[in-house]
C-alpha cells in the first residue's frame, strides 16, 4: 500500500540501507515501488500533467523549449496542486524512509517531475543539493524515483562515492533552467569517480545535502527519462527566507531573459 494515515509503525527499512547512506552519501533502494504501484503513479503523473499543469504558474513548469510543450523537462512542487502527489509525498513509504534515514522528524520542502526528453533533454550539472537549500543547520535529503528505465544512453545519475564528507564546493551560474547552480571546478578526477546509477521503473535513489551528482543529457533518439524528486528537510532546519526570496527572483529574471521561461 503506497498511503498510510499513521506512517511510523507500518514500513521498517534494512539497517544496510542506512550504512550505505551514511558511507557513500547515496543509497539505491531496488524496487522502492513494486510494477503496480509505479504504474498508478505514472497513471497520476499523466493526468497532471494534462488537468493539472494547465491552471500552475508558468514559472512552476519548464520546458526544454518553452514554444514545445513536447519538451516539459521539470514540475516543481507537485504536491502543492495535488491530493494524489500530496499524499504520495507527505502520507507515505517515502516520507518515512526520509525520517529513517535523517534520524529525527522530517518536513516536505519540494516534490519534482524530472524528466529529459529524447535528444533534447539537457545535462544536469554537477552540484551539491545543500547549496541550493539555504537552510540552516544543512540536514536533508533528495529521493529520485525512476518511472523508467534509466542508463548512460538516456541519462543516468552520476555520484561521487564519499563526497558529502569533504564539504561544501564551490558552485556557480550555470544557465541551466531548473540547475542554475552547479561546482565550478569540477574536473576529470571527479569524472573518475563517478558512479553511473542505472535503475529501472519503481527503483529509488536516495542521496544526502552534499552528495556530489549530475547526470548526463539524453542521447537516445526515442526514450525520455522520467523520474520523481522528493527533497525533506529535518524539521529542526530553518530557511533563510530572505535569501531564498532573492534568489528566486534574480534566477527567475535571468531566465525569462534568456527566454527560457
Ligand atoms: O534528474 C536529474 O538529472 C538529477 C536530479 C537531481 O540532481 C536532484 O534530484 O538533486
Amino acid at each position: 500500500m503506497l498511503f498510510e494515515k499513521n506512517l511510523a509503525p507500518q514500513w521498517h527499512f534494512a539497517p544496510e540501507i542506512l550504512q550505505q547512506y551514511k558511507q557513500q552519501g547515496y543509497v539505491r533502494v531496488p524496487g522502492f515501488l513494486n510494477a503496480e504501484e509505479t504504474a498508478q503513479v505514472k497513471t497520476n503523473l499523466r493526468r497532471y500533467i494534462d488537468e493539472v499543469i494547465p491552471r500552475m504558474p508558468a514559472n512552476e513548469v519548464f520546458y526544454e523549449d518553452k514554444a514545445d510543450r513536447s519538451s516539459l523537462k521539470q514540475i516543481q512542487r507537485m504536491y502543492q496542486w495535488d491530493d494524489f502527489f500530496e499524499q504520495l509525498f507527505l502520507k507515505s513509504r517515502f516520507f518515512a524512509l526520509a525520517e529513517f534515514l535523517l534520524g529525527r522528524p522530517a518536513v516536505g520542502r519540494n516534490m519534482q517531475y524530472f524528466n529529459k526528453p529524447p535528444k533534447v533533454g539537457a545535462p544536469t550539472p554537477p552540484h551539491q543539493d545543500g547549496h541550493y537549500w539555504m537552510i540552516k543547520p544543512i540536514e536533508g535529503l533528495t529521493m529520485w524515483l525512476a518511472l523508467e528505465k534509466v542508463d548512460e544512453e538516456n541519462g543516468c545519475v552520476r555520484y561521487i562515492p564519499g563526497s558529502h564528507l569533504a564539504g561544501h564546493r564551490t558552485h556557480g551560474k550555470t544557465g541551466t533552467l531548473g540547475f542554475s547552480q552547479g561546482i565550478t571546478d569540477y574536473g576529470e578526477a571527479d569524472k573518475a569517480q563517478e558512479v553511473c546509477m542505472r535503475a529501472e521503473a519503481g527503483d529509488l535513489l536516495v542521496h544526502e545535502a552534499f552528495a556530489i551528482h549530475r547526470a548526463d543529457g539524453n542521447r537516445s533518439a526515442d526514450r525520455t527519462r522520467q523520474a520523481l524528486g522528493f527533497i525533506y528537510y529535518s524539521a529542526r532546519a530553518r530557511e533563510n527566507e530572505a535569501e531564498i526570496r532573492e534568489y528566486q527572483a534574480n534566477m527567475k529574471r535571468e531566465m525569462a531573459e534568456q527566454g527560457k521561461l
